[in-house]
């Protein structure tokens, strides 16, 4: 989509670095972290919000589980635990409509979240 701010990042139209990046999938670090690190793990495909999934889409989003586990070994929180989130709708706290998982960790986490 054209005016999507993380197809725009994908396309290289938005400066950001690429934390991984594979033929489903792309990881940046959030510009606004509310942990510290907050990583966006992001399929390619511009899906709005988890409503819109579609049959063909759940094979990538097993993969994002997939990279949030990588990740969290890469960078050493896989012990000390960490939180995988998506917010759907702006009701739950979306302010951007295209699907991706926040990847939280390095700090107490609290339930429920706010
Ligand atoms: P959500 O509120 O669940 O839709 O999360 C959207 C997140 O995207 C929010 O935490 C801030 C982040 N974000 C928005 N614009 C940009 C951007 O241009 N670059 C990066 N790195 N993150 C962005």
């Amino acid at each position: 989509m054209s005016d999507c701010i993380f197809c725009k990042i994908d396309r290289g139209g938005i400066p950001a670095e690429k934390v991984h990046e594979d033929g489903d999938l792309f990881v940046i670090r959030d510009i606004n972290p509310q942990a510290p690190t907050h990583l966006l793990i992001i399929p390619k495909r511009h899906i709005p919000t988890l409503l819109d999934l579609e049959d063909a889409d759940l094979p990538v989003i097993g993969r994002v589980y997939d990279v949030a586990n990588r990740l969290a070994r890469e960078h050493g929180f896989e012990k000390s635990g960490y939180r995988v989130v998506v917010n759907c709708g702006a009701g739950a706290g979306q302010s951007v409509f295209h699907i991706h998982y926040h990847l939280l960790a390095g700090r107490a986490m609290k339930w429920p979240p706010g």
